[in-house]
């Protein structure tokens, strides 16, 4: 039996996985299923405790690409596989994210939107798409997307990821030196990593200080990844133009947190890319069948790496 919990979106899921999966057992919170017969869950962010009822669950699809949440749970026993949903409709509405911070650079918004509060007339320098250099960290499903239809609208490219990648068009770096070769050649820091051990706290003050004066940040993977105090120094010191903000470190944002209300700062409340559930329920579905035909997972995750 295949339990489903996604409070928001209950209906919707339970109707496409019924209609996907014909003959499986769809149960969904807040229904008393037989705890036992539960094989499968399909899960956004259950409350603590949610799957100890559960003693045969064995795989645990995750409604969403980041399993950051799902890996330090203590009710998921470590024999259960936990699969991500890989794309499902999600990397276009990152291109979409990340190309609006990178227009909002290079056409210059931010000084217009000052210019426009003191009433001034001043067209400020034109900057072409191939002027503007944008480096991507992460280079998985959702960032090589980013890189690929960026590199496609004339931008200047750079990627960093863990293993060593080749993608047609983008420079493409990985480990501590290719980090440290990156920013300092970037304009428009783009974000897309998982939050893991190794990258919580990446962007610290020492990196963020590599970037050079004048560039912009946009963070749509975890909110972990950045000091945010650090960050919040290189803004104030005008060394970072702006910051585009999807994820952070508390979620929701406490309302006294600097960056609702500070200049240099845009906040949207983690919603850079959503999974859209027809696509989900075409991939749970076919790792279903692929389960029972014995063939590999789509987003099996690596509890070992963290994602
Ligand atoms: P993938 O697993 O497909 O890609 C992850 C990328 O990060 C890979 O390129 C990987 O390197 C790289 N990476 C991981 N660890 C490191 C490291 N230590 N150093 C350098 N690179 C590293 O994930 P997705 O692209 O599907 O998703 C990325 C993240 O985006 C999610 O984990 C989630 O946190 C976030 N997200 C945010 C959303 C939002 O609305 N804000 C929506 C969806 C996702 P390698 O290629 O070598 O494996
Ligand atoms: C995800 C997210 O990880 O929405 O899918 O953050």
């Amino acid at each position: 039996m295949l339990y489903l919990y996604t409070p928001d979106q209950q209906e919707c899921y339970t109707r496409l996985l019924r209609e996907a999966l014909p003959d499986e057992t769809v149960a969904c919170w807040p229904q008393e299923a037989g705890a036992e017969a539960v094989t499968h869950a399909a899960v956004w962010a259950p409350p603590d405790g949610f799957f100890a009822r559960f003693p045969n669950l064995h795989t645990v699809f995750a409604m969403g690409a980041g399993v950051d949440k799902l890996l330090q749970r203590k009710d998921l026993a470590p024999h259960v596989r936990i699969v991500r949903l890989t794309d499902a409709g999600m990397a276009q509405q990152m291109t979409e994210y990340c190309l609006y911070g990178v227009l909002h650079y290079q056409r210059q918004m931010d000084r217009y939107a000052g210019q426009q509060r003191a009433g001034r007339w001043q067209p400020l320098e034109t900057r072409l798409a191939r002027d503007v250099r944008v480096g991507i960290l992460g280079l998985g499903e959702l960032g090589g997307r980013v890189a690929t239809d960026l590199v496609g609208l004339g931008y200047h490219v750079a990627g960093w990821s863990r293993r060593p990648r080749s993608i047609d068009g983008i420079r493409c770096l990985h480990g501590e030196a290719g980090l440290r070769e990156l920013l300092p050649e970037t304009d428009v820091l783009f974000c897309v990593l998982p939050a893991t051990p190794e990258t919580q706290r990446l962007l610290n003050t020492d990196r963020l200080a590599l970037l050079p004066d004048g560039a912009a940040l946009i963070n749509a993977g975890r909110g972990a990844l950045i000091d945010e105090d650090a960050l919040l120094a290189r803004l104030d010191a005008g060394c970072l133009r702006f910051a585009l903000l999807d994820v952070f470190a508390g979620e929701p944002l406490r309302e006294d947190h600097p960056f609702w209300r500070h200049p240099r700062v845009i906040v949207t409340p983690h919603v850079a890319a959503d999974t859209v559930p027809e696509d989900a329920v075409a991939q749970i579905a076919a790792n279903l069948r692929a389960q029972a035909a014995g063939r590999p997972l789509n987003g099996l995750v690596e509890r070992d790496r963290g994602y």
